[in-house]
C-alpha cells in the first residue's frame, strides 16, 4: 500500500511518512461508516520539492492556494486507496498529529516544539492522515538516536529575538509581534531564525519564497484566528 500511495503521489513532492496499527490510546476517530480504523498512514513533504511543484501548478485566484492544491492531490490519493482522509488543521480540537507522527516514523519533539527527523531535520511537515478499516502490513523501522540528544549547543533555543519558546509552549503572539516589526525583517523575509539555526538536515532547507509564504500565512493565522495548510510549512 505504501508503494501504491507513493506512485499515486508521484511528481507532487508528497510521500508517505510511515504509519501504525491503531490502538485504543492513540485516540484515532471512528470511521464515518462506524467501523474502527485499524491502520493509520501519514503523508507529508520535506525540503523544497513539493513547494516547487506547487509553484508550477498554483492557482492564483483562490484564497488559500496551497490548501486547495493539496486537497486535490490528497483527495485523489484517498479515493484511489479507499482511505478516510483527515487534514492536519481540522479542529479545534486538533488531531494529535505529532503524537501520531512519533508512532509512525522516527521523529522526536525538538526544544522548539516542531518534530525533528534524523534526515530532514526540522524541514518537513505532515499533510494528511489516511485511515483504513483494514490491517495493512507496514515495514518495520529500527530505533534511531534523537539528533537533539547529541546537540549540546542547542542553538534553536538561543536565537529567537522574541523569546517565543517558553519551556512548555510556543508564544505565538510574541513571535508574530516581532515578525511584523521593523526588527523582524530577517524572520519575515527568510523564515524562523530558530529553525534555521538547527544544524540537522540542512540540505532540506526551504527555498526563501517558500519560507516567506508560510511565515505570512502563519501571521494571518495568529492575527485572524484563521488557519489553513498555507500556514504549515
Ligand atoms: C495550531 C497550530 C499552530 C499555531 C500554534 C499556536 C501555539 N501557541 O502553539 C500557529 C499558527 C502559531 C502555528 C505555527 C507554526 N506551526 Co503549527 N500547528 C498547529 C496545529 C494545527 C495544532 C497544534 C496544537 O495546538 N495542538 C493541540 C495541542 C494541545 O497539542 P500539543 O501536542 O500540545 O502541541 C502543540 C503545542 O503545545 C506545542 N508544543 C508541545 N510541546 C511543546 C514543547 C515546547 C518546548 C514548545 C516550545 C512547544 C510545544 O507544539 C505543538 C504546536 O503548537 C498543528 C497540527 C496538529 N493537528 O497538531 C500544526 C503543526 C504543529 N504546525 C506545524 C508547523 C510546521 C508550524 C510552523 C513552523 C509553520 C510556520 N509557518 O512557520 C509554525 C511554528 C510554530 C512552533 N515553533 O511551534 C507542523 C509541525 C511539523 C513538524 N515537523 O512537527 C504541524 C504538525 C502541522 C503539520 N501540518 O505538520 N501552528
Ligand atoms: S538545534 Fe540542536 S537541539 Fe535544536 S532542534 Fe536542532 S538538533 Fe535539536
Ligand atoms: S519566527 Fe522569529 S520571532 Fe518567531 S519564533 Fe522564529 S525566531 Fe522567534
Amino acid at each position: 500500500m505504501l508503494d501504491r500511495l507513493n506512485d499515486i503521489l508521484g511528481g507532487t513532492g508528497l510521500f508517505t511518512r510511515g504509519g501504525f496499527h491503531c490502538e485504543v490510546g492513540d485516540n484515532v476517530p471512528i470511521l464515518p461508516d462506524g467501523r474502527i480504523a485499524r491502520t493509520l498512514l501519514l503523508v507529508g513533504n520535506a525540503g523544497p520539492e513539493m513547494w516547487r511543484q506547487f509553484e508550477k501548478e498554483r492557482n492564483l485566484d483562490v484564497k488559500d492556494p496551497l490548501d486547495s492544491w493539496l486537497l486535490q492531490k490528497l483527495e485523489k490519493a484517498s479515493r484511489a486507496t479507499g482511505a478516510h482522509l483527515l487534514l492536519p488543521n481540522s479542529g479545534p480540537p486538533f488531531i494529535p498529529l505529532q503524537d501520531w507522527a512519533m508512532r509512525a516514523e522516527p521523529v522526536f519533539r525538538s526544544p522548539i516544539g516542531i518534530m525533528i527527523h534524523p534526515e530532514f531535520g526540522l524541514w518537513h511537515v505532515y499533510r494528511a492522515v489516511l485511515l483504513f478499516a483494514e490491517h495493512i502490513d507496514l515495514p518495520a523501522w529500527s530505533a534511531v538516536e534523537n539528533p537533539c540528544d547529541a546537540c549540546e549547543a542547542k542553538p534553536c533555543r538561543k536565537v529567537c529575538p522574541a523569546d517565543a519558546f517558553t519551556p512548555s509552549r510556543f508564544d505565538a503572539f510574541s513571535c508574530v509581534s516581532h515578525v511584523e516589526s521593523a526588527a523582524g525583517r530577517n524572520c519575515r523575509e527568510l523564515g524562523c531564525l530558530a529553525r534555521r539555526a538547527c544544524p540537522v538536515g540542512r540540505r532540506y532547507l526551504y527555498d526563501p519564497d517558500q519560507q516567506k509564504f508560510h511565515t505570512e500565512a502563519m501571521v494571518r493565522a495568529v492575527r485572524l484566528g484563521y488557519g489553513s495548510e498555507d500556514a504549515s510549512g
